[in-house]
């Protein structure tokens, strides 16, 4: 008796740690409930690529608009955040390919991997398959129970911000080493940018915006050198002057970054390093708690059940109307 009681309070106790333990990541965290995690990932991103190469850019961009606001908890998948200003440029096939992989992940292990965690192996995927580093992904994150506040998402940077205000930015964040905003920015070695954002302000730049009297939905690839391939082309152009934005070109003149670009420019491997360590701390931002989104990542559970409450709601409307 007193032998079971005392294994029920190693039990609750266990349960407990369990349940602390959310928001801390391992990288086996589903190594035992769904082994066949990683492949479906990287299966599914590398099809997708074949499709569009674009796709790469469009994931990298929605995991960090979905951790930088609030941490990675897949906000950024629900329709209150998806509808703000930010997400106006979001890929629409990036955003339903993660919700592709839950289906197919879910189906095969059950509701065991947040769309949080999806977001970022498939991002961390899609890199490693663009030509840039491969590396270990922490996973066990939770999805949240509500998009991002406005005053959240307006903590994104603004592609006009001087390098020295976006380090501080950064450092909120709690990424605080220059050679974190440098490496990240480097996610702009893939990926386009609306005209609007063009900086402008010199001969290089100018010609570039000129290109966009084409119309406002003209797009340009953020690293002129190299614009789909993730390698260090991108800190050469900005070495050449040819950044594309505000927030990229400063990097090469500020004081506390300019020698960080350098050595990326010189030296991609030192890139890689930086990029994958400083991509596992933005992954790392936590979310508030939440829940694994067990029918769609565009949904809450407790919108789901509304919507399943609603129809039976009209079916017993309509079952009384027939009677
Ligand atoms: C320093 C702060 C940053 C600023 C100010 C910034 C700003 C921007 C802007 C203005 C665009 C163009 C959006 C459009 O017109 O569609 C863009 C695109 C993009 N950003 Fe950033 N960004 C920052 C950091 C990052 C980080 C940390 C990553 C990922 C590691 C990232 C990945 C991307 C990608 C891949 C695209 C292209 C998206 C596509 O082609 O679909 N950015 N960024
Ligand atoms: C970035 O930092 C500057 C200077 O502190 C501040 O004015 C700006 O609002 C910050 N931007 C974001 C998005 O937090
Ligand atoms: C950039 O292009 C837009 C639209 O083509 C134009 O209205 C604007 O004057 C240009 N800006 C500069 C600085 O050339
Ligand atoms: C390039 O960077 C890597 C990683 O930081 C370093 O080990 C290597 O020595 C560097 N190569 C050169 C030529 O500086
Ligand atoms: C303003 C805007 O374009 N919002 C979009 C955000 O993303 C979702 C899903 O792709 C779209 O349905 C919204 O229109």
């Amino acid at each position: 008796m007193a032998a079971t009681r005392a294994s029920c309070v190693v039990v609750v106790l266990l349960l407990i740690i369990a349940a602390s333990n959310v928001g801390g990541l391992s990288v086996d965290f589903h190594a035992a409930s769904c082994p066949q995690l990683e492949g479906i990932v990287r299966g599914a991103v590398q099809a997708a690529r074949a499709q569009d190469v674009q796709v790469t850019a469009g994931l990298l961009r929605i995991f960090f608009h979905d951790c930088l606001p609030q941490g990675c908890d897949a906000s950024i998948l629900l329709d209150g955040e998806k509808a703000n200003g930010p997400n106006a440029s979001l890929q629409p096939r990036a955003l339903q390919l993660i919700e592709n992989i839950r289906a197919k992940v879910h189906a095969a292990c059950g509701p065991t991997v947040s769309c949080a965690d999806i977001i970022a192996l498939a991002t961390r995927d899609a890199v490693s398959l663009a030509g840039g580093p491969s590396f270990a992904m922490p996973q066990g994150r939770t999805d949240s129970f509500r998009p991002a506040s406005d005053d959240e998402i307006a903590t994104l940077p603004s592609p006009f911000e001087d390098v020295g205000n976006l380090l501080g930015n950064f450092t909120s964040k709690g990424l605080a080493d220059p050679a974190d905003l440098v490496a990240l920015s480097g996610g702009h070695t893939v990926g386009k940018a609306s005209c609007i954002f063009i900086r402008a302000d010199d001969d290089f730049s100018i010609r570039l915006n000129a290109t966009c009297s084409a119309g406002p939905t003209k797009k340009q690839s953020l690293d002129v050198v190299t614009p789909d391939a993730f390698d260090n082309g991108y800190f050469v152009a900005l070495r050449n002057v040819h950044g594309v934005l505000h927030s990229d070109q400063g990097l090469a003149g500020h004081p506390r970054t300019a020698g960080i670009v350098r050595d990326f420019a010189a030296n991609q491997t030192a890139f890689f390093h930086q990029f994958a360590k400083s991509m596992v701390k933005l992954g790392n931002i936590k979310g508030a708690a939440g829940e694994i989104r067990r029918n769609s990542c565009f949904r809450t559970n407790k919108a789901r059940l509304n919507d399943g409450l609603d129809i039976l709601n009209a079916l017993i409307d309509d079952a009384i109307v027939a009677l």
